[in-house]
């Protein structure tokens, strides 16, 4: 395949950018605040078109190398034994629009993450009854979505090899928060992959397919890579690396954004987590000296956990920034990590506040 990419932008927004970030959103910061972000404020992302989809007669196809080829409607699917998970989702491009010169994409700054609650059943006891031959490599996950990237026409699939589909938390979700998916999440059905960046989790999913090589579709082969350069083979994006955010404090300006606080006792909220296992510590600074937050531990296992620091805000302007730790010993760098097509920016966030 070609391998035909945008060139980079340094300064202002292309009017393309500026389409995408209204199309998509992210989650506003202060929603940092609830466990669980309330629907309508998780963070969207969505490459082509929201497909016309009817629950009623929504059929999932699984098919490929299998034993038993499957055609599962809504119904059948919620009669299976269910499985409700707390995960915390977050794009891949995460960041981007933070790294200069940017990747002409979805110019997230670091809103692109939201936590929910998926109801679903478990995409491992779908495949153990089609049963995958002994020459199944990959499994194929085909959403009904379908545009052009990079020239190349093609429906939104990705895939996961056999071992990560079969993982027991891999889920064919029905429900987000209690209620069906929004046709935005995905409606009626999508696959959620906890601990993965975003994109492994394919909406509006209508095809499961089992294959024995690896899948060489857009949005995995060419996209969802980390690149240092153009033109390089890449590592592919998998799990979330470690990351925190904060609520902003104070109140903000409506076009700047920039924060004004009260002088005194300020608690910071905020919330991390990594797709490579617990986090493990939390730090906060204010101008630059780093002290431990609070921080609490999982609720949930795929979930963010909440952390807290006290500041004594003095008058003036300072620059507040926290960083996560995960189990790995895995560090947040203090600037973005260079990504030609800007992914995985977990560099830590800053927010600058005028305390009067
Ligand atoms: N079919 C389909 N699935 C998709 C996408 C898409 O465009 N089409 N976007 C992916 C990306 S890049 C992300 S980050 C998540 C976002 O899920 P959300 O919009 O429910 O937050 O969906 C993933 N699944
Ligand atoms: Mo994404």
């Amino acid at each position: 395949m070609n391998e035909k990419r945008r060139p980079p932008i340094v300064g202002r927004y292309m009017q393309e950018e500026v389409a995408l970030a209204t199309r998509n959103s992210g989650m506003p910061l202060e929603a940092l605040r609830y466990d669980v972000t309330p629907a309508g404020l998780h963070y969207l992302l969505i490459h082509f078109d929201i497909p016309e989809a009817d629950a009623a007669t929504w059929k999932l196809r699984v098919e490929g190398l299998v034993a038993r080829p499957l055609e599962l409607g809504l119904g059948e699917l919620r009669r299976m034994r269910a499985k409700t998970l707390r995960v915390t989702l977050e794009c891949a491009g995460n960041g981007r629009g933070q790294v200069s010169p940017r990747y002409p994409s979805m110019p997230w700054l670091e809103e692109g993450v939201s936590t929910a609650e998926w109801t679903g059943v478990p995409l491992s006891a779908v495949l153990n009854e089609a049963r995958p031959g002994e020459s199944v490599r990959e499994i194929v996950f085909h959403g009904a979505d379908r545009g052009f990237d990079r020239g190349i026409e093609h429906s939104y699939s990705r895939s996961l090899r056999l071992a990560e589909a079969m993982h027991e938390d891999v889920l064919l979700a029905y429900d987000m928060n209690g209620a069906p998916l929004l046709p935005q999440h995905g409606a009626p059905l999508r696959l959620l992959v906890p601990r993965w960046y975003g994109m492994a989790s394919v909406k509006w999913l209508q095809r499961i397919e089992a294959i024995d090589r690896a899948f060489d579709g857009v949005q995995q082969a060419l996209s969802y890579h980390f690149r240092a350069a153009a033109g390089d083979p890449g590592i592919p994006c998998t799990r979330m690396r470690v990351n925190a955010l904060m609520v902003p404090p104070g109140i903000p300006e409506f076009f700047g954004r920039r924060r004004t606080v009260e002088a005194g006792e300020v608690e910071i909220l905020g919330r991390a987590w990594s797709g490579d296992g617990e986090v493990k510590r939390v730090q906060f600074s204010a101008d630059g000296a780093w002290q431990d937050a609070a921080l609490e531990a999982p609720v949930a296992p795929h979930a963010w956990q909440r952390w807290s620091a006290r500041w004594q805000a003095a008058r003036g302007v300072h620059e507040l920034r926290c960083r996560a730790t995960d189990a790995t010993g895995a560090i947040q760098p203090l600037e973005p990590p260079w990504d030609v097509a800007g992914f995985g920016n977990n560099s830590v966030q800053r927010v600058e506040v005028l305390v009067r």
